[in-house]
């Protein structure tokens, strides 16, 4: 992005690459590489070998950081729900996901991998999913003495960190167990459930530009694919609308003494509009000179300061924020329609224009 703001220029951060780009700025590409088709045979394999999948999930993002076709993926698998770096999160926002996911049936636990927080308490609930089986398999004579379970999740939720803390970094297994003879290995979570070593790789909901900028928020997806400037601002807009008095505590910036600038000279077709993008900017610029991240002529680098906001956030410094809040399901919804309006009418147009070569050919 150009470092400065209210300073007319084309000068766009350059495209992301085809293959590697989340985007923004109205434009959204494949973002996942190759390698995940890898991957995701990787876990499919994997997926044959055990009982129960910890789906693994962030807490400031119940919603954005699910697999928007994980049940697909782990089929009729018993599953637990497990939203990860709570620490992070909004309790009254995790209470509020807890009662909408439980009341769909699913088993959740909220965790903090960091100080172990909630970890003891996946153990229980793979036991607990899988009791019923275990009695039926005991009615027709069949015993089930080991549960298998293996972590899946998107990426940098923390799944290294949950599988070391859950089983207490201890030796990897082997022996007469399923997947050794294929080099896999089994980490204990107690004497009779196992977990499998290497998590697997999903990847997150990012057909969804709202969702996209969430995840990118929370690290979910890199820096260098997406604009860095576009993304604080929508961050800052967010947290200063739902955690009034956050930023004035961390920025010593008044949010109503900040005029928005009336220019936008750049992120035109921002998922944002213009309007929460210009509040964001403003924001941005205040934070930004708070810290001195000035250039010359006393101009903020916006640049800077996006790298500053965005990783005081991933820290939790800014507080116990979660991006994903009780409307992002309707606003799914919603953006989900108008994803496949667009993909019709492209399709119309491309079928128009096909038609129209056609008969200019003849
Ligand atoms: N605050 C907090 N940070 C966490 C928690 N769990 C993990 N982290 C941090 O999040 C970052 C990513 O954690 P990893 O365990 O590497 O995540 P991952 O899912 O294995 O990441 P990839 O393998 O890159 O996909 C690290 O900096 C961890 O210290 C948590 O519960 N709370
Ligand atoms: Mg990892």
């Amino acid at each position: 992005m150009d470092n400065t703001r209210n300073k007319k220029t084309n000068n766009r951060p350059e495209a992301p690459g085809r293959d590697d780009a989340a985007g923004f700025n109205g434009k959204i590409i494949n973002w996942y590489p190759g390698h995940m088709a890898k991957a995701g045979r990787t876990l499919e394999e994997n997926l044959k070998l055990v009982n129960v999948v910890i789906e693994l999930c962030d807490a400031r993002l119940p919603f954005s950081s699910r697999n928007p076709k994980i049940d697909r993926i782990i089929g009729g698998k018993p599953r637990i729900l497990v939203f990860n770096k709570a620490d992070l999160a909004d309790k009254a926002v995790s209470d509020y996901w807890m009662s909408y996911y439980a009341s769909k049936g699913y088993t959740v636990v909220f965790t903090d991998s960091r100080s172990g927080d909630g970890v003891k308490k996946v153990v229980k609930a793979v036991r607990d999913v899988m009791e019923e089986k275990i009695q039926r398999g005991r009615e027709k004579g069949r015993i089930i003495t080991t549960i298998y379970c293996m972590v899946v999740g998107i990426p940098n939720v923390g799944k290294s960190s949950f599988v070391n803390r859950v089983t207490g970094r201890s030796a990897a297994v082997t022996g007469d167990r399923p997947g050794v003879t294929r080099e896999k290995q089994w980490l204990k979570m107690d004497d009779s459930v196992y977990l499998l070593d290497t998590p697997g790789l999903l990847w997150p909901r990012i057909e969804n530009q709202m969702s996209a900028m969430r995840l990118a928020a929370c690290g979910a997806i890199k820096d260098e694919v997406v604009d860095t400037g576009e993304l604080a601002a929508f961050l800052l807009d967010y947290i200063e609308e739902r955690y009034p008095g956050a930023l004035k505590a961390r920025y010593a910036i008044d949010a109503a003494e900040i005029e928005a600038g009336d220019e936008l000279d750049y992120v035109s077709g921002s998922i944002l509009g213009n309007e929460r993008l210009r509040r964001g900017l403003a924001l941005l610029e205040a934070c930004g000179r708070s810290r001195g991240c000035l250039v010359k002529g006393g101009e903020v680098d916006l640049t800077r300061a996006a790298a500053i906001v965005l990783d005081e956030f991933r820290g939790g410094k800014i507080g116990a924020i979660s991006l994903d809040h009780p409307g992002v399901i309707e606003e799914n919804e919603r953006i989900m329609l108008q994803n496949r309006e667009n993909d019709e009418m492209k399709q119309q147009k491309r079928a128009a224009r096909k038609a129209q070569y056609r008969r200019k050919r003849k």
